[in-house]
Parts: C-alpha cells; structure tokens; sequence
C-alpha cells in the first residue's frame, strides 16, 4: 500500500517535471540577458526567504510557548503522586480523599497528577476497569511529571508500574475508586 502510494507520486513528480520543463522550452524565444535573469531570481530569492522567515517566527511564537506540550493549569483535583521501590505513594492535594489506601476522586472533574519518583525510574499506568490504559506518565526521580485526566465514568481503576524497577515491580499498584460527585 505504502510503496503503491510512493510510486504514485514519483509518477506525478516526474510528469510534472517533464511538463514543466516543456512549458518552459517553448515560453522561451529569445534568450535573456543572464544579469538581468541573475537580478531577477535574487529578488525572487529574497522575497521567499523573509515570506519563509515571516511564516517561522509566527509558527515558532505560537507553538514554543507550550512546548514541550500543552500544559492545562485549571484542575479541579490535584493528587501527589510518588513512586518508591515498590508502592505507589498517592497523596491527596485537592478534591481528594485516600480511604483504606484506595484514592478517592469525583467524576468527570479535571484531575491533575503531579508525578515524580523517590529512588528510579518507574512508569505511572492508569487503567480502565477491563484492563485497557487509559493514560500514562514516567516517575522519574528529581522531576515531576503533570498528567491531566478527567475520569468520565465511576468505578474502579488501578494503576500499574509501568517500567520494570526491580524485583518487586509486579507489586506496584494502586487503585482508584471514581465516585459519582456528593456520593
Ligand atoms: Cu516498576
């Protein structure tokens, strides 16, 4: 299918390249003065470079400002979360509760997990009730990761470790319970 399409377009490039070359032969009578020609393209040349460099810097100024990517900064729950060798350590900041170890978190509100980890890398996985991923992150040691979530549906989650930290790393997880709000 890929090499299909890649011929296609070698086939268009290749004909238009040779109509192209055929308009100009026959568009051309007299031949040109090659000053005049040289002056001609570089205005032309110059014109494309500051049109390119125009269309740069507006691209640049409205993609830089939220790289390395789009960062929401209005959650409605902000939950602190650690990985240790080998827990999840959930620690509710705003519009959570911990009850029997399980976290707590209303539905259909923007969730904010701030992640990091306190010894190596782990892998912060968030599943569905039938076992799909829903979202993701690294725990990493010394940085914090932001991952947005909004869960739309109650019920109970689990989170998972994600990178293979060592010898307890099958027992890293954790469980979100997600209750209709005011339940
Ligand atoms: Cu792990």
């Amino acid at each position: 299918m890929v090499s299909t399409y890649g011929a296609l377009v070698f086939l268009v490039g290749a004909v238009a390249m040779v109509v192209i070359a055929a308009f100009v032969s026959f568009q051309s009578t007299e031949p040109e003065d090659p000053k005049s020609v040289t002056q001609k393209v570089y205005r032309v040349r110059s014109l494309y470079f500051f049109l390119l460099l125009f269309v740069l810097v507006l691209a640049y100024g409205f993609t830089l400002p939220k790289a390395p990517y789009f960062r929401d900064s209005s959650p409605d729950v902000v939950v602190d979360v650690v990985g240790k060798m080998w827990f999840w350590e959930l620690k509710p900041v705003k519009g959570a509760v911990l009850e029997n170890g399980d976290l707590v978190l209303p539905a259909g509100r923007k969730v904010e997990f701030r992640v990091t980890s306190a010894d190596v890398n782990h892998g912060f996985g968030i599943y569905s009730t039938d076992g799909y991923i829903l979202t993701q992150t690294q725990a990493m040691p010394g940085y914090t990761n932001h991952l947005i979530y909004t869960f739309k549906k109650p019920g109970i989650y689990r989170v998972f470790c994600m990178e293979f930290c060592g010898i307890g790393h099958h027992n890293m997880f954790a469980r979100i319970v997600v209750r209709k709000e005011g339940e």
